[in-house]
């Protein structure tokens, strides 16, 4: 190795010992989540080379507008992604987060991701900012009991609801408003953690991006693990670890509370 390689990996071990610190000093940590937490296990992120928006406009796919003037392609898009969900796997990141939950008696952990990943992986106490692919709704809001997303659904596109208008899946789209219990609960939480983890988002969507900032503004440190730069790396009391979470985690746990 040369003798940048080997400068690099004494920065990042320092670094690791210094998240891992973090953490175990702690008394109210809070992970909070992106698409960048599940890309690992093989879900596609929205941005970014291999995002969904270098496929599609995300208005097109994620607003109501959208759904209403083509109902049968976001639908598509919907069912490919539950099949996607159903047959992977966490990875070993998860399983890190599983530990220090176990460790800790508090870890809540805020997401903004809909494919059920944390909850296969055993994470308990998981606040779903931006909906789940678990379950659909009518879009009229007619009244009549949300629907499970499974199979059956897909066999007509786009499904109906019984009075005849079109489903909709129970996700956040672009313009609506965040489920009100979740987001008081994660503002709160900002307001009261001594420590955030923030894993794998962009910080581009509002609200959940201003969720960190609220800690830094009170002096908390906040950890962030993302392999591109966002704009909370270069906020003063971030703590940069440059690297995927299936990687990053584990190493953290490990100096943390050993193997
Ligand atoms: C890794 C990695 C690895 C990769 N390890 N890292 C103008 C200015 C400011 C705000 C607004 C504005 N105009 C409108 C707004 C509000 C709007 C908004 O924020 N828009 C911005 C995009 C401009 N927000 C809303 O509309 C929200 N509602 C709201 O605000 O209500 C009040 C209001 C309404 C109207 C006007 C004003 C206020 C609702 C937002 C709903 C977002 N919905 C989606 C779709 C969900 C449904 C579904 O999934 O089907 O949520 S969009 C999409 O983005 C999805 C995600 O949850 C969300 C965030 O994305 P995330 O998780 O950050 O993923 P990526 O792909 O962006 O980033 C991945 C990251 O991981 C990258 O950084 C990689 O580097 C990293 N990574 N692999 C670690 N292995």
């Amino acid at each position: 190795m040369n003798e940048a390689g080997i400068k690099e990996e004494t920065l990042s071990a320092k670094l690791i010992s210094e998240a891992a610190d973090l953490i175990t000093a702690a008394s109210l940590a809070v992970v909070s989540t992106g698409a960048g937490m599940s890309s690992e296990s093989g879900v596609r992120t929205f941005r970014g080379e291999d995002g969904f928006w270098r496929e599609y406009r995300a208005e097109d796919l994620a607003s109501i507008e959208g759904i209403r003037r083509n109902p049968g392609l976001v639908w598509e898009w919907y069912r490919e992604r539950l099949k996607a969900c159903e047959e992977l796997e966490p990875h070993a990141g998860y399983s890190a987060l599983v530990r220090i939950q176990r460790e800790k008696s508090i870890l809540p952990l805020i997401t903004q991701n809909v494919d059920g990943l944390h909850q296969k992986a055993g994470i308990k106490d998981v606040i779903e900012l931006h909906g789940s692919l678990r379950t659909a709704s009518c879009i009229d809001g007619c009244g009549a009991p949300c629907v499970r997303m499974t199979e059956d659904l897909f066999e007509e596109l786009p499904p109906r609801c019984s009075c005849g208008s079109i489903l909709r899946p129970d996700v956040v789209l672009f313009g609506e408003q965040l489920p009100h219990q979740a987001l008081k609960r994660a503002f709160r939480l900002a307001d009261s953690c001594d420590l955030m983890i923030v894993i794998g988002t962009s910080m581009v969507v509002y609200p959940a991006s201003s969720i960190p900032l609220i800690a830094l503004r009170r002096g908390v440190r906040v950890i962030e693990i993302n392999t591109e730069e966002t704009p909370l790396s270069s906020v003063e009391g971030t703590l940069n670890l440059r690297g995927t979470a299936g990687r990053i985690l584990p190493e953290i746990v490990k100096v943390a509370y050993g193997v």
